[in-house]
């Protein structure tokens, strides 16, 4: 089998380049090491930058995002109570949508001509160097498909990365002494934005899916255990960490998903090798504090799909050759934001008081400052 572009992963970034490719005529084939429905259950993102936006609606996947999502001009931080409302509208002239990554994912899923070959297993990637070629297994038999590309879009855990030779990849990571112990559940949101808490017992953000469906996380030690949390003791510690009449408000019940996620900032560097390409988090990690990650994935497949459009149709190697300099250009001021968003709100036990002094010290420039708030919004709504 042969085909120009062979996708690793189908997650938002995979999915994406896969329909900004095939729109240009350029076949893709996608493949997913698990089943459509694995994809899906699994419940990560919540915002999307207008770039976000923008990029779905030239994808011809926006529609159902346009009809159901919330578009927020802006968000809350508290700081042990103390509460400060950004206004992204008034500060920078721009709004975010609140939008769930597996409703993106569908969307793309749903919109997709070519073929995304689901629960392909032991996938290899094979002489990038030169004429790449990709094998992986299926239903007991063993396929190869030549092609003239290849996309690492099959995230932090995917084989793409490991296949590179250590020699040939930087790393720079930060692991973070926390995680985010995470709960969806069918009740309305406790605010009409979201609410970023700092309190001295950890962070805790409210966010939302649909004017019915919220989605909590409160900060837990690195080695929690999802298990030792039952729903009373998850909305008991949330209403501790929010000022009391936004915990008054609350609408508690049933959790429908709960999950723990590590928390780590982590960049790969080139992100490119021969003809082998790493896009989303395949190449990057970032916080979730920033809402920046799947942001990012989708920023990256927009560069990487133009300049594999332009050298496969235009026959120019000028988007493959400054594809790594310009996507890390913009992933490092990311990484940058969501580092110093995680750093504002959650505690750090080894920064010990004077720690906490400099978080207070920058919540309240924040409060007295437009222009640090106009720094917090430029970022948060998305960098050009
Ligand atoms: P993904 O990881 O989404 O997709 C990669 C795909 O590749 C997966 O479907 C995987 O099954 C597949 N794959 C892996 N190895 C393979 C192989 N060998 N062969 C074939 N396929 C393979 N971001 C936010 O902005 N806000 C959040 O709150 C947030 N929460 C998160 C919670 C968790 C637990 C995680 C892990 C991430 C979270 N993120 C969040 C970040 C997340 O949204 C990512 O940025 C986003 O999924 C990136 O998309 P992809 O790059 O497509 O990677
Ligand atoms: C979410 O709704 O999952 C979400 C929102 C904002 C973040 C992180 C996660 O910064």
């Amino acid at each position: 089998m042969r085909t120009q572009v062979v996708i690793i992963g189908a997650g938002p970034a995979g999915l994406a380049l896969g329909r900004l490719l095939e729109q240009a005529g350029v076949d893709a084939i996608i493949l997913e090491r698990k089943s459509a429905n694995y994809v899906l259950g699994r419940i990560r993102a919540g915002v999307l930058e207008w770039g976000s936006v923008e990029l779905l609606d030239r994808a011809g996947a926006g529609a159902r995002m346009h009809a159901e999502g919330l578009v927020h001009h802006g968000t809350a931080l508290s700081f042990d109570g103390d509460r400060m409302h950004i206004d992204f509208t008034d500060l920078v002239g721009k709004q975010v949508m609140v939008y769930g990554q597996t409703e993106v994912t569908r969307d793309l899923m749903d919109i997709r001509q070519g073929t995304t070959v689901y629960e392909a297993e032991d996938v290899q990637l094979h002489d990038f160097d030169g004429k790449p070629w990709v094998s992986y297994s299926k239903d007991g038999t063993t396929h190869r498909i030549d092609c003239d590309f290849i996309a690492g879009c099959d995230g932090y855990h995917g084989v793409s990365r490991a296949s590179l030779p250590a020699s040939a990849v930087s790393t720079f990571e930060r692991v973070y002494p926390f995680g985010w112990l995470g709960v969806l559940v069918d009740k309305p949101p406790v605010d009409p934005e979201l609410i970023y808490a700092h309190h001295e017992r950890g962070f805790a953000l409210c966010s939302q899916r649909s004017p019915t469906r919220s989605r909590y996380y409160v900060q837990v030690a690195a080695d929690e255990k999802v298990e030792a949390w039952s729903d009373t003791r998850f909305w008991d510690e949330l209403r501790r960490r929010l000022d009391p009449q936004t915990a008054e408000r609350i609408e508690t019940g049933e959790s429908i998903e709960k999950s723990i996620a590590p928390l780590r900032s982590f960049v790969a560097e080139p992100l490119r090798f021969g003809r082998l390409f790493l896009a989303g988090d395949a190449a990057h990690i970032v916080p979730p504090t920033g809402a920046k990650g799947l942001n990012l994935a989708l920023s990256d497949v927009a560069l990487l799909g133009s300049a594999l459009i332009e050298a496969l149709q235009d026959g120019s190697a000028a988007g493959i050759d400054t594809y790594s300099v310009r996507a890390l250009e913009r992933i490092w001021k990311a990484e940058r934001f969501s580092w110093w968003m995680t750093s504002l709100l959650h505690v750090f036990p080894e920064t010990g008081d004077f720690g906490r002094r400099i978080q207070r010290a920058e919540f309240d420039y924040l409060m007295g400052s437009r222009a640090a708030r106009q720094s917090l919004a430029e970022n948060y709504v998305g960098l050009p």
